[in-house]
């Protein structure tokens, strides 16, 4: 239906003179245009979509002459870019976002307003592009965003998924996937570049040659090949004209092979073809861990990796006669292993595509790439299998067996009695089945390896690629992940942006630290009154939101406590669960002595092959139907999971949160972020010294963290003394209980067999050591609820995590990454100043 009321806008405006002002009047103007003559619509029929449309096309036209402004800059300075390359980014909706970056908010709802429109409305209409499934993705987005409010030259490469992660739905307690319709209705933020297209190759073989000069050269005669098509989205930076590129390519099939077919009077084989050449780009996989042996997978990180580099070549080749100082140019950094095999690929256009000896192709790959690590988990590091690998990317392969080779005679010079060392560093795993060993050739072929938070380098150095730091120590650095304030506090929480602004000025969105400017009114009774409502605003919202997504009413009195991730066992959302079971017993028991009202909050997709994820989900919503239902209890406890966790949903989330859950088994997660945009929102954690929490609560202060559970050195020691949680079981009372109430039928209509594969893991063999968590985690709540009824002392925690965690913003991380890692300069960008190429 149309959205419209009835009055028609009035062309003719103050500022006609330049197509692109901000004012309202400007605005307005374009607005009015872009429905007619972009969308094609007329006013009395435009639905809330086409008002989307065209408020999206008009904040595109002011974000494009910046884009242009900045392209033309950075050329002409001969600047050296940052390449970020990455399988994944979940940008989240970029409509609010823009108007933020273009210091236009303001100006869009007052426009807005004087049609007769609400922008919000506008807002809600966009639909995520999801491409990504959770933090790795994320954090490639923020870093975007940091990188071009820096300033830094920068280029984004990854995947256009054509469908991102899957829509979660719920049924009957269980999550049921349904497809991502993202591009369905159009995506007014790309621009696609029919004519930047770049060859991709697969399969064949290979076959030795001598060049005209007489020299040894291989030469890759192919299967098939396939194109990479350009869609490129502008990225703004915050408070500057910087706006940077990011590229996303796309599969089609190649031209040379259909006709080919054609030729051959194959009609339905070349079709098919064509059809299987746009596979590789149609969806992302939706695991947070990679799929083994997965042939389309390795297609797609090929296939982006192949235009990425091709790209970064054209343009080095506009500057210079030959690839010598590609990588004074460029610094590629490999977001995880998914586009390691970039190492092979750029040594392969070097060798193969440029004529250039082994000895200089090897000095400028490994000068150009760094890696950075996301995980320790032994089952996510990715390794490839040699048959399929060569199958694929045969010209590849022979290239790692060769960077292998040379490497493994410098171990053996360097460690002549030591084989078995020799064997580990390997770039291919022997076996039953070989493999390629993804982690190995991005450290061997990088000249910086990172980890993600403090704790998590250090383990990388001690456990993954220990071997590896013994032999090059100078190349680990940490670099502790951030995430975006603009997003994350500017956008998603307008109260809170309203009292930092009001204390601190507008700077603090581009630099954090200055929210140090709340820690001395942490405890004055006024500001503490403006945070309360800001805080409690911001929990009525959600619970309009979470009354709208599952008909389930929650009270904004009560303490909101929140743990919003992927579903894994690691992250441990089922010890959050044997808490909540716990308070419920001592309920129905009259043995409570916790009387804090608590709603329970649960969001996360889980991985459609993870059984044990799934049965997660299902137990959240088993619970929750028990316990929402007694009104026994449900005065006290209500227990809710949010469908479909995305960055929309996130944002209303963080604000509302009293409590962050950031509770995985010690040394299991990398870093976490959702735990820094709790906290920046004046959450406080209840956590485990995993990841960034260790940062954050030497941050906020110890005394403003509820910290349990094992350290790292305590999990290592109670494994290898032979942990048996069934001891836990037996002389824990209340823990006992819990389980046992899990599997009496009670939350499973009866049926006692339903959670068996989870309450059997525990006490079988409980790999992430819930149960010897279990006893700190549970007084840690009972702190924590306590501290919740002295609402002054608990505003005051709160105030001092906001004021204390500008640390944790990309932009720290970004610098950190400029300076110790890619050794890259700020390059503005002034519009003002040019002339030109902007109509
Ligand atoms: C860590 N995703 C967080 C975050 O550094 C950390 C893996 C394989 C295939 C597809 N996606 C993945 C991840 O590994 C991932 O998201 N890792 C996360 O990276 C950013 O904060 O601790 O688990």
């Amino acid at each position: 239906g149309t959205a419209r009321k009835e009055r028609a806008p009035m062309h003719g405006s103050s500022d006609e003179r330049t197509r692109t002002g901000m004012s309202p009047e400007s605005l307005k103007r374009a607005f009015v245009d872009s429905m007619f003559y972009v969308q094609a619509r007329y006013w009395e029929v435009a639905t809330p979509h086409d008002l989307y449309m065209a408020a999206a096309y008009t904040v595109r036209d002011r974000m494009l002459e910046r884009w242009i402004r900045t392209a033309e800059t950075y050329r002409k300075a001969d600047a050296r870019t940052v390449c970020y390359l990455s399988a994944e980014y979940l940008l989240g909706p970029q409509l609010g976002n823009n108007l933020i970056n273009l210091g236009i908010v303001d100006s869009a709802r007052q426009g807005a307003r004087d049609l007769g429109i609400d922008l919000q409305e506008i807002l809600d209409q966009e639909p995520e592009p999801g491409l990504g499934n959770g933090g790795l993705g994320r954090l490639a987005a923020c870093y975007l965003d940091s990188l071009a409010t820096l300033s830094i030259p920068a280029i984004g490469y990854g995947i256009r998924y054509e469908h991102g992660i899957f829509d979660q739905k719920i049924v009957d307690g269980w999550q049921v996937e349904d497809c991502d319709l993202w591009l369905t209705n159009g995506n007014p933020w790309e621009i696609p570049r029919p004519l930047l297209r770049y060859p991709v190759r697969f399969g064949g073989h290979t076959e030795p040659y001598t060049d005209e000069h007489g020299r040894f050269r291989v030469r890759w005669v192919p299967e098939l090949d396939l194109y990479g098509m350009a869609y490129d989205t502008p990225v703004l930076g915050f408070g500057n004209d910087n706006t940077n590129l990011l590229r996303l390519w796309h599969a089609t099939a190649g031209r040379s092979f259909d006709l080919q077919a054609f030729h051959k009077g194959d009609y339905y084989g070349a079709v098919n073809a064509k059809v299987g050449a746009e596979n590789i780009t149609k969806v992302l996989y939706p695991n947070d861990e990679p799929e083994v042996g997965k042939e389309l997978r390795l297609k797609q990180q090929y296939f982006f990796v192949s235009c990425s580099l091709q790209d970064m070549v054209r343009v080095h080749l506009q500057h210079a006669p030959n690839l010598e100082g590609f990588h004074e140019r460029f610094a590629a950094q490999l977001n995880d292993t998914h586009p390691s095999i970039a190492v092979a690929e750029l040594m392969r256009l070097c060798l193969d595509e440029h004529g250039m000896d082994w000895e200089r192709a090897w000095e400028i790959t490994r000068r150009t790439f760094a890696y950075t690590n996301h995980t320790l988990l032994p089952e996510a590091l990715e390794t490839w299998p040699v048959e399929l690998f060569g199958r694929l990317l045969p010209r590849h392969l022979e290239i790692i067996y060769e960077i292998n080779a040379r490497f493994l005679d410098e171990l053996r010079m360097r460690y002549p009695f030591d084989p078995e060392r020799v064997a580990r560093m390997s770039l291919i795993e022997e076996g039953p089945v070989r493999r390629v060993r993804m982690a190995h050739l991005a450290t061997v072929g990088s000249f910086a390896v990172n980890g993600v938070a403090a704790i998590h380098s250090e383990l990388v150095k001690s456990t993954v690629l220990r071997d590896f730091h013994e032999l090059w120590p100078e190349k680990f650095h940490n670099i502790t992940n951030g995430v975006t304030p603009r997003r994350f506090i500017q956008l998603s929480n307008p109260d809170l942006c309203g009292i930092i602004t009001d204390l601190a000025g507008p700077g603090w969105a581009r630099d954090a630290e200055n929210l140090r400017t709340l820690e001395p009114h942490a405890d004055d009774a006024a500001f503490q009154q403006r945070w309360q409502a800001m805080k409690r605003a911001a929990k009525e919202r959600l619970a309009a939101r979470i009354r709208e997504a599952t008909g389930a009413v929650v009270d904004p009195q009560s303490l909101f406590d929140i743990q919003v991730k992927r579903i894994h066992e690691y992250k441990r959302q089922h010890l959050n669960l044997l808490h909540i079971v716990a308070l419920y017993h001592r309920i129905k028991q009259g043995t409570d002595s916790d009387p804090t009202p608590r709603t329970f909050v649960f969001g996360g997709k889980a991985a459609p092959g993870y059984f044990m994820a799934k049965l997660i989900i299902k137990l959240i919503h088993s619970v929750a139907e028990v316990i929402n239902r007694d009104p026994e209890v449900n005065q006290r406890l209500r227990v809710v999971f949010v469908p479909n966790f995305n960055v929309k949903n996130a944002e209303c989330i963080y604000p509302a949160a009293d409590l962050s859950e950031q509770i995985s088994t010690a040394g299991k997660e990398a870093s976490g972020t959702g735990n820094m945009k709790f906290s920046m929102n004046g959450a406080l954690t209840i956590g485990t010294l995993d990841g960034a929490n260790v940062e954050i609560r030497d941050a906020v202060g110890h005394e403003n963290f509820f910290l349990f559970g094992l350290t790292v050195a305590e999990v290592e020691r109670t494994l290898a003394e032979g942990y048996r949680p069934w001891e836990y079981y037996r002389s824990h009372d209340e823990l006992r209980e819990v389980i046992d109430l899990l599997r009496s039928g009670l939350f499973s209509h009866g049926d006692p067999d339903l959670f068996r594969p989870l309450t059997d893991s525990l006490l079988q063999h409980d790999p992430y050591l819930l149960l010897a968590d279990y006893p700190a985690y549970v007084e840690a709540q009972a702190r924590a609820g306590d501290a919740f009824r002295d609402p002054a002392g608990w505003t005051r925690m709160s105030i001092l995590n906001a004021a204390r965690t500008g640390f944790f913003s990309s932009d720290r991380a970004i610098r950190e990454y400029c300076r110790n890692i890619w050794q890259v300069e700020p390059m503005p960008v002034s519009l003002a100043a040019g002339n030109g190429s902007v109509p």
